[in-house]
């Protein structure tokens, strides 16, 4: 049995799931607790994604998913996938924690969309997204100092558009007429900001992002 340890907010872990509902593969989640990170106590690595596939444990979002579909999901992959997927893991995912946490009152909000209801006791729920709302501001200014991101709306929305007019061209999905390998990591990585104002930022620049973007809902998201 498989079972994703996970933050809901993560990219990283929508881009494992996005691949695992491609593959209608079931799989149990386990949120992980920000503060302490408790349940991950079996491995000494201390970020999430983690997937158990029984008892073997695999860790790092980019081989998580290649083990994913070297036994599971069999996505087709083309020459220029590690183009891509190195793209949505260097590049694009940067630009979703300026975005989604630019100040506290932005990411309290968001935190309150992405938090699932029943996932804490009352008090923990409080005390999560009150420290995620102070830390996640801090970390979207550090990205943005590291990854030299001035403007991250105007170069998410760029990303957008590199996505639609080299990767997608005039296909229906990257990988054709099917989607492949490539379209779960992009679609799963910004599935994480949908709720949360990104998505539809992105449909509104892009009208051929949008229409790609609602292909892929129904067959990776659950
Ligand atoms: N390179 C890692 C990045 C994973 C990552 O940054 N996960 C974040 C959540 S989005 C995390 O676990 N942060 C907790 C921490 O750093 O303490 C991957 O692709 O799996």
């Amino acid at each position: 049995m498989l079972t994703l340890y996970q933050f809901n907010s993560c990219p990283f872990c929508w881009k494992v799931r996005s691949l695992l509902n491609y593959a209608k593969q079931p799989y149990d989640i386990v949120e992980v607790t920000p503060m302490g990170m408790q349940e991950l106590d079996f491995t000494d690595h201390a970020k999430v994604p983690v997937l158990k596939d029984d008892d073997k444990v695999i860790v790092e979002s980019a081989a998580i998913v290649d083990y994913i579909n070297e036994h599971y999901a069999q996505a087709p992959k083309s020459e220029d996938s590690k183009r891509w997927t190195d793209w949505v893991d260097e590049t694009l995912v940067h630009y979703l924690p300026p975005l989604i946490h630019p100040n506290f009152t932005t990411s309290w909000k968001n935190f309150g969309a992405i938090m699932l209801a029943d996932q804490y006791p009352a008090f923990k729920g409080f005390i999560v997204r009150l420290g995620g709302s102070i830390v996640m501001p801090k970390v979207a200014k550090r990205m943005k100092a590291k990854y030299d991101i001035n403007d991250e709306k105007t170069e998410f929305l760029a990303a957008i558009d590199q996505w639609s007019d080299e990767g997608l061209t005039d296909k229906s999905f990257y990988g054709g007429d099917k989607p492949d390998f490539v379209d779960c990591s992009v679609f799963g990585v910004l599935r994480s900001g949908d709720q949360l104002g990104i998505v539809d930022m992105a449909k509104n620049h892009n009208s051929t992002f949008a229409a790609w973007y609602d292909r892929c809902y129904p067959i990776m998201s659950e």
